[in-house]
């Protein structure tokens, strides 16, 4: 099963990412993730991500798309995996295109959590409290979103046309979000 879980700032991909992987078997990849151990552990990358993302703004394609390509390369993505923050942006998912048909795969779904914007900043507002997240506060916030609805909502309509979206409502508690994520993909083929 090859995934890619969509959505805005706070609307649960990283939270329902790994119950959606378990189930499938696969990774669970996210760039977020791995960007913010980047920077914990002080690495070049890291000392990148971090001036980016502590604004709200995104990763530059090309810092962002090779550390993708590195990690899907690795031996445990070769069954599959669920991408949860990428692709972000169109030359993301041109990118991400090609490194799929080099596989010889396909994409199964990208699933797109709904959530209302208010809730989405209380969420984050929340988490500022109890983890500590350079970028949840409200100005970074809101920036965050900005971007979203610029550079990565348009996306949505690319995986439409194509036919492979799936869109999931996320309000409510998580165990009833990934209760809908389950029954919206175990009706889809998978490659
Ligand atoms: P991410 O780590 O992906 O951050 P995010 O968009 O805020 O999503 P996250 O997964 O953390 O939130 P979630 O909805 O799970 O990215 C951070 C930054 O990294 C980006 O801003 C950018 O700078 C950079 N970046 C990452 N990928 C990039 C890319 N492809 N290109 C360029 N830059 C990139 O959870 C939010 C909160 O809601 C949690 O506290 C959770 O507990 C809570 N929650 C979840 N579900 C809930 C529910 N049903 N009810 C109530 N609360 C819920």
């Amino acid at each position: 099963m090859r995934l890619i879980l969509m959505g805005p700032p706070g609307a649960g991909k990283g939270t329902q990412a790994r119950y959606v992987a378990d189930h499938f078997g696969v990774p669970a990849i996210s760039t977020g993730d791995i960007f913010r151990a980047n920077v914990s552990q002080g690495t070049p990358l890291g000392v990148e991500a971090k001036r980016y993302m502590d604004a709200g703004e995104y990763v530059p394609d090309e810092v962002t798309n090779l550390m993708v390509r590195n990690r899907i390369d690795e031996d445990d993505a070769a069954p599959g995996f669920l991408l949860d923050g990428y692709p972000r942006t169109l030359a993301q998912v041109t990118e991400l295109d090609g490194m799929i048909e080099f596989t010889g795969h396909r994409l199964d779904a990208v699933v797109v959590l709904t959530v209302d914007s208010e809730e989405l900043v209380q969420r984050l507002l929340q988490r500022a409290q109890t983890d500590g997240r350079a970028d949840d506060t409200e100005d970074v916030i809101r920036r965050r979103q900005e971007i979203y609805l610029e550079q990565t909502e348009p996306l949505i309509g690319v995986y439409r046309e194509r036919g492979i979206l799936v869109e999931v409502d996320g309000m409510g508690e998580v165990d009833d979000v990934t209760a809908r994520i389950f029954a919206a993909l175990d009706e889809i083929p998978q490659s």
